[in-house]
């Protein structure tokens, strides 16, 4: 059974981030959290491994304007259709879409709960619902869930038929009751379901408080930063990371080896970002770049340095996502942008601008970089034997790509870095990009590709690409060749010109 955990997101992104960190350091379990993200003011933007948010922002999902007309019968005056804590129209309707996008079921967490000790028994694959069952206060008393830890079986729920949010019976619930707010009772509405529909469902009372903190009212309208601090701090021992590298979402990593290139300082970082240097001159210094001197490379040569990092990033990264460049790319603005587009892939390629078949790119390092032709005819030779189609278009270039860190990638990695090291005879063969775009398209076709142009280091904000050694900018080819990917053309994703 999958393990996921769900959090309804209000404006108070401190705590929401302090609950996730806190069911990662307490939680007992590996949970695959979502985020559904309602918020008019403060969203939640951080990104976290092993978190998704379903953004709601902009009521994407969920258009709760026009939730109003259809259910008018609110008490705005206390907030209920602005807020989003229990019984509000945000949450209840944004708990019910859950049921769909999570399928499987998920464990329902307030944003405004730290989390004691392991959950892992709150998912329970024979119980309907399973948390903390309360009364009403006042004449109307009514048992219910409480939704600040709620097992949702939602297969299971569906099969009985219960539901968490009726707007035929969970409003009339309160409706009339004049010792509290009106708001709709959706917890309510689903033990009344699951008690009904006996034996078909069943719920279980499970004792949350020594599961929990609960700092309460944390996504109401009139919610005070201020306090949350003070609360959350604490309890700082309940969600502070000892390892504060582990909440980086990814790496920038590059590599100056044999004092290839100069240091390229980064012009602004993400926070979300870590960014290394891989480096073998133990005297070289950045202001910006965090520098790893790797003495176990020293027996190596300079090209051969830069290629063991090129195709083991993550022997440095300690992130899932990994942008890599070379040392002549200076990075100018947060990569933010690129990271967030790159969700659902699993590598971004910058493709050739001038050419796209092996044959071309050799015939160029042949007539103009003195590549040795024997080697080239080496090279070419192998991909034929190996049986590929010399004709196929797709190339893909060396300076620039994001990986993320999955079988798939390390497969290619390993496949690219034993041909280089088969076709340069007990060194590295130099020119890699023909060999890795060899092994893509040959080998790995079902690859989830985000294909960019060289735009993105030669005329957009983001990054600027530098002559060897130097700090004179490489210039922007106007003439750049229709783009393929594995053999079709493709629409590359842009970033902007720079201004
Ligand atoms: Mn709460």
């Amino acid at each position: 059974m999958n393990r996921n955990v769900a959090i309804v997101h209000f404006n108070t992104p401190e705590l929401t981030e302090a609950c996730i960190l806190s069911i990662r350091k307490h939680g007992g379990g590996d949970y695959a959290v979502y985020i559904f993200d309602n918020s008019d003011e403060r969203p939640f933007i951080k990104k976290m491994p092993g978190v998704k948010i379903l953004d709601n922002t902009k009521g994407q999902i969920i258009d709760f304007d026009k939730e109003l007309e259809k259910y008018p019968e609110k008490d705005e005056s206390l907030g209920c259709a602005k807020g989003c804590h229990f019984g509000s129209d945000k949450h209840m309707m944004s708990v019910q879409k859950l049921w769909e996008l999570i399928p499987d079921g998920f464990l329902l967490l307030d944003s405004d709960i730290l989390i004691r000790r392991s959950v892992d028994h709150m998912f329970m694959e024979d119980e309907c619902a399973a948390g903390y069952i309360s009364h009403c206060s006042g004449p109307k008393r009514r048992e219910r869930f409480l939704p600040m830890i709620l097992w949702i079986n939602v297969p299971m729920c569906v099969k009985g038929g219960a539901k968490f949010f009726d707007p035929d019976r969970s409003w009339s619930l309160h409706k009339g009751a004049d010792d509290r707010r009106n708001g709709w009772d959706t917890g309510a509405t689903l033990l009344s379901d699951i008690r009904r529909l006996k034996p078909q469902c069943h719920g279980r009372k499970v004792d949350i408080r020594n599961l929990i903190f609960h700092y309460g009212n944390g996504s109401w309208i009139r919610n005070d930063l201020a306090q949350q601090t003070l609360w959350l701090k604490q309890h700082r021992d309940l969600w502070q990371s000892e390892d504060k590298e582990r909440e980086k979402y990814y790496t920038v990593l590059t590599y100056i080896f044999n004092g290839y290139e100069r240091v390229h300082e980064i012009q602004q970082k993400d926070p979300d970002a870590e960014y290394i240097l891989v480096t073998d001159d133990p005297k070289l210094k950045s202001k910006t770049w965090k520098v790893v001197f790797d003495d176990s490379l020293k027996k190596l040569s300079a090209f051969d340095k830069c290629y063991h990092v090129r195709f083991h990033p993550f022997l440095y990264a300690k992130t899932d996502i990994v942008v890599r460049i070379d040392g002549s790319i200076q990075v100018n603005k947060s990569l933010e942008k690129i990271v967030n587009d790159f969700d659902g892939y699993d590598r971004c390629l910058m493709i050739h601008p001038r050419r796209n078949t092996m044959k071309e790119e050799y015939d160029v390092w042949v007539n103009t970089r003195g590549y040795p032709k024997e080697q080239a005819d080496k090279c070419l030779g192998f991909m034929k034997r190996m049986g590929y189609d010399m004709k196929l278009q797709g190339l893909y270039q060396g300076c620039f790509e994001i990986l993320r860190k999955n079988e798939v990638n390390r497969n290619i990695n390993d496949i690219v870095y034993d041909f280089l090291r088969y076709l340069g005879d007990g060194k590295i063969e130099r020119l890699d990009q023909t060999i890795t775009s060899f092994v893509i398209n040959h080998l790995f076709q079902d690859l989830k590709v985000m294909p960019v142009s060289e735009n993105l280091v030669t005329n957009s904000p983001l990054m600027t690409w530098y002559l060897h050694n130097s700090f004179t900018p490489i210039p922007d080819d106007k003439e750049k060749i229709e783009p393929y990917l594995f053999n079709k053309p493709v629409k590359t994703k842009e970033y902007g010109v720079e201004k």
